[in-house]
This record gives structure tokens, sequence and C-alpha cells, in this order.
């Protein structure tokens, strides 16, 4: 049975200022960088703890909010992951991309080699639950997994931007291990590994372009 009441939350800005705000925005936007070369500075956990409120507020499956972030800042096991994901990307690397992947990540610079996983102070393995538990203990399949996890992730990648740090998403394949070094149930599906820290003073970034609006949106 449905149990709704009044939209109380919405704010509506006047035309001029709704287009300045999405100005504002997109340009804020617009300075978000993936970033490969992390500070081993600390952050605040209270920082990450905001972002990820900021994640778990995200559009999803009949609000079975069907996530989960593990947050890994124990140097010990952010080594695990590494050396994990290391042999998981040689083979990558080596054998399994096909040639023409290799040549798309030509520009990026990217290689098996992960010394990130080390130097940034958080790791956030994120995952998909198949299944959510209800309040009477009954398990229930989730929906629109993956469309759910994919828009948190976004918010918390624009949340953690926001609060002026950079990310990573790597994903190496497959990242079966997580469970195994994290204690995950394997119902969770490894989505991504996000990357989180300050940026090395002398983080360098490939130079790339994003594509004009032409090219990502139709009008009709
Ligand atoms: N997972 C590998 C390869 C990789 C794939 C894509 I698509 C990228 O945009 C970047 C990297 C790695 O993390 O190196």
């Amino acid at each position: 049975m449905a149990s709704l009441q009044p939209l109380s939350t919405y704010v509506e800005y006047p035309v001029e200022e709704m287009k300045q705000r999405a100005i504002s925005f997109r340009k804020e936007m617009q300075r978000r960088r993936t970033v490969r070369h992390f500070s081993e500075r600390p952050i605040p956990l209270e920082i990450l703890e905001e972002c990820l409120l900021t994640a778990g507020t995200a559009p999803n499956g009949a609000n079975l909010q069907p996530w989960l972030f593990v947050v890994v800042s124990d140097p010990k096991v952010n080594h695990e992951i590494r050396v994990a994901a290391e042999q998981e990307e040689f083979e990558f690397y080596h054998r399994r991309a096909p040639k023409e992947w290799i040549e798309a990540l030509g520009p990026l610079g990217t290689d098996e080699h992960k010394p990130f996983l080390d130097d940034a102070p958080y790791l956030i393995a994120i995952f998909g639950k198949n299944h959510s538990l209800l309040s009477d203990g009954s398990r229930v399949k989730n929906y629109y997994m993956n469309e759910s996890v994919g828009i948190a992730t976004g918010m918390l990648i624009t949340a953690i931007h926001n609060a002026g740090l950079v990310a990573l998403t790597h994903t190496p394949s497959p990242m079966g291990f997580l469970n195994t070094i994290l204690d995950v149930h394997p119902d969770s599906k490894p989505f991504l590994l996000l990357v989180v820290g300050y940026p090395a003073e002398d983080a360098q970034v490939p130079i790339i372009q994003k594509k004009p609006l032409e090219e990502i949106a139709t009008f009709i």
C-alpha cells in the first residue's frame, strides 16, 4: 500500500537563477579529472562519510538501495588489494585484452602497475547487492541493481569532487578478489574500486577532450 506525503523539500528558483546555477555547476564539473597519481596525505573520514551519504540518496530500484560501500584505509589491506589487482591487470594487459582495447588505452598511459592502490589514503570497494533482507527476515530480489549502483557511484564521484578531493574509477577485471579480501558475501557483486585522496603534487592527467553537446544529445 502506498504511503505518501507532500513534497516538502523542493525549492524552485527563478529561471534566471536556475540558468546561472546550471552554468556554474557545469563549470565546476568540467574541472573534475580522473587522477592516477595520489598523495599519501590523510583525509578526515568524516568527509568520506558525508560523500557516502550523498551517494546513498541516489534514485534506485524500489528503494531497496542495492549497494554496499566498503571503505578501506588499512595499508595492509590496501596492499593486498594492490597485489591481487596487479595480478589481474598483468593478465589483462599481456594476455586478455584484445589489441584494439590496448590501442584505445594508449593515450591514457595505463599499464598493469597500480601504485595508487598503496598511495591513496582510501579505497572504496563498491558492490551491487543482488538481494535485500527485509525487516521480517525474508530475502527479496533487488531490481535494476546495475543502474542503481551506477547512479550512486556517479553521485559519489560528484560529491568527492565537490568536497575538493580527487578519485579514480578503477576496474581491475575480474574483481572477485575483492569479495575474498574484504570478506563480502558472494551475493554482492563488485562494481568498481574507487581510489580517493588528494592528488600528488606532480600529478599529471591525459590530454583529452569531452564531446560537444551536438555529439552527445539530440533534441526532437
Ligand atoms: N582496468 C584496466 C584497464 C582500463 C580500462 C579502461 I575502459 C580504462 O578507461 C582505463 C583502464 C586498468 O585499470 O588499467
